[in-house]
């Protein structure tokens, strides 16, 4: 059941000055998986909120998320008596896919307003994700100017245009190449519309710091790393919103929301340094502590000893970097630069400086084998006597991401994409995309993950339950002599932790799709 429109007018405004009330749209974030839920609190969905910001001054926009409420089934039921013009969610690969399933087969139970999906998998993966029964539009690559494209349509009873990135079901050609919305420009983009959700519930600790909120300020990044999502989904050179925009911002989550620190999530911040460093400038005026998600190696790696100080001045707590392998060989099929022992030299350096340098790695790339691993694993343990201030992400499984060089080739080498939208749900990060291209086994895998989430400190830095901080605390010297000598069989603790989450998860929180 959609809003309708008595006459048939050509505008998004005429349509709202042709009904009485503005038309509804209804947008959820769905569950996102173990690593979003380890944290204090969920990441605020940003990327809901950025596409929803062309749309609030015409359209009631409701957003519902999964992981926040209490009982997402009455509260997308609320929603839809709304009679939105369309359900719009977002997905990345892996258990978000599930969760969204999950959600969709509830909204098409209980009404007839179109599904769109948008968001990184979606982008990367329109095809199988418009063949499922329950999706009627993608969108692919940024959504705020495809959502009005399409809520303005469908609000006026027509078909949208083959155009902004939307991939329409109903069209005589549904996968033709839909042609991608212009870039946005981002410094005269409005502010995101916090006001759809409740912000106090996603701020964040970390490490001992509360009221984090995340920020995006550019988008791309120029480094070509062959497995990244980048490569394919924010094609198009980095752009940025000026220091100045973001400067105030940062004076509106503070002043306005009551934001004490911010995480900014751009794809790589620092690839404009002075930029960087008048935001830096900014936060610290504003008494904003910071840290990003984004960073490569070789410009950290670059900055001076002034500057690296002055970024702890301006209250710098962490940056975090996608080193991914110690392998030389894979770093060079990845185009990660520079080279391992350059890796360890760069960090080793920074350890006079106070702030986390938080590095992502990942296993069981096409054509690793259990020599390559073993490198990394040398690495994190090297890198952790290093630097006090290293922490690693647990050693993730890599997973092709369509489109990229890396998946390309797996393709190549026999790896055949899944064909439904469900099947994406069962690959993750944490689950491995089906190959075992290592030989060493699948157990392997699972006590790596495992063992590399309590060798450093992290679990202090993100977990707030007592409990778990002690049992952590007494795990951590076993899990750093398993990494150091490579111990990986025999794993007991890891069906222990298994045990003792659920218990607790079942006892603290109600029940939420796909957890
Ligand atoms: C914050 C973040 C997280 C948060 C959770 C975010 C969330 N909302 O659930 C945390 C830290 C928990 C997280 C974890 C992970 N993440 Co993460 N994360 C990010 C990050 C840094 C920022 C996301 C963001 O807010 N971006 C800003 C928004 C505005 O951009 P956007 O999401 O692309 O949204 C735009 C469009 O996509 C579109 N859109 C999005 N949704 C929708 C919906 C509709 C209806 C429409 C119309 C449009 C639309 O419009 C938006 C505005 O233009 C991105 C990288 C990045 N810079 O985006 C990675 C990223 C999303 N993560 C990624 C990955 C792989 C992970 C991990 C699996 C592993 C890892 N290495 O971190 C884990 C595990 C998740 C888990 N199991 O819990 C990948 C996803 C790839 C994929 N195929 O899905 C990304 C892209 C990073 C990368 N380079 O690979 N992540």
């Amino acid at each position: 059941m959609r809003v309708q429109s008595i006459i048939i007018p050509h505008t998004i405004h005429d349509t709202i000055m042709a009904t009485t009330k503005k038309p509804a749209v209804l947008l959820i974030h769905p569950y996102t998986g173990f690593w979003d839920s380890y944290r204090s609190a969920p990441s605020l969905p940003l990327n809901l909120l950025h596409a929803a910001s062309l749309l609030v001054d015409d359209f009631e926009v409701r957003i519902i998320d999964v992981r926040a409420a209490r009982d997402w089934r009455a509260e997308v039921r609320a929603g839809l008596s709304l009679n939105p013009c369309l359900v719009g969610l977002t997905i990345m690969t892996g258990p978000s896919v599930e969760s969204s399933v999950e959600v969709m087969k509830f909204i098409k139970k209980n009404s007839a307003a179109p599904v769109v999906l948008g968001g990184p998998h979606a982008t990367m993966v329109p095809d199988t994700t418009l063949q499922n029964p329950l999706v009627d539009y993608v969108i692919v690559g940024p959504g705020e100017n495809a959502l009005v494209e399409l809520a303005g349509a469908l609000a006026r009873g027509e078909q949208p245009a083959q155009d902004h990135g939307i991939f329409s079901k109903s069209s005589s050609d549904p996968l033709h190449n839909a042609k991608r919305a212009p870039a946005l420009d981002l410094d005269s983009a409005p502010e995101i519309p916090y006001h759809l959700v409740n912000v106090r519930d996603y701020f964040q600790t970390y490490d001992g710091i509360d009221g984090y909120l995340p920020m995006e300020t550019s988008r791309g990044c120029n480094r070509g790393c062959t497995h990244c999502y980048n490569s394919v989904s924010r094609a198009g050179p980095w752009r940025a919103q000026s220091a100045q925009r973001v400067i105030e911002r940062l004076k509106h989550i503070k002043n306005i929301i009551g934001a004490s620190a911010v995480y900014f999530v751009d794809d790589n911040f620092f690839m404009d340094v002075n930029r960087a460093l008048d935001i830096a400038d900014g936060a610290a005026s504003l008494g904003l502590k910071w840290q990003i998600q984004g960073i490569d190696l070789q410009t950290l790696g670059a900055l001076g000893h002034d500057t690296l100080q002055h970024l702890v001045d301006t209250g710098l707590k962490r940056v975090t970097i996608g080193i991914e392998s110690g392998s030389d060989k894979i770093r060079t099929m990845l185009h990660k630069k520079p080279a391992s022992r350059e890796v360890l030299d760069i960090i080793r350096r920074l350890n006079k400086y106070p702030f986390i340098i938080y590095c992502s790695f990942i296993t069981n790339f096409p054509g690793e084998t259990a020599q390559d691993v073993k490198k990394t694993i040398r690495l994190i343990s090297d890198l952790c006597d290093a630097n006090p201030m290293f922490r690693n992400s647990p050693v993730y499984q890599f997973v092709p991401f369509p489109g990229t060089t890396i998946s390309n080739n797996a393709e190549q080498n026999g790896f055949s994409r899944p064909g439904r939208l469900e099947d994406w749900g069962r690959i993750s990060y944490e689950r491995g995309y089906g190959k075992d291209n290592l030989g060493l086994g699948r157990d392997f895998y699972q006590a790596l993950y495992f063992i590399t989430l309590f060798n450093d400190r992290k679990y202090l830095e993100y977990l707030n339950d007592p409990g778990l901080r002690i049992l952590s605390l007494a795990y951590h010297p076993i899990a750093r002599f398993r990494l150091k000598h490579g111990l990986f069989q025999m794993t007991p603790e890891i069906r222990a932790y298994e045990w003792i989450s659920n218990r607790r998860r079942k006892r603290n929180s109600p029940p939420k799709a796909g957890a």
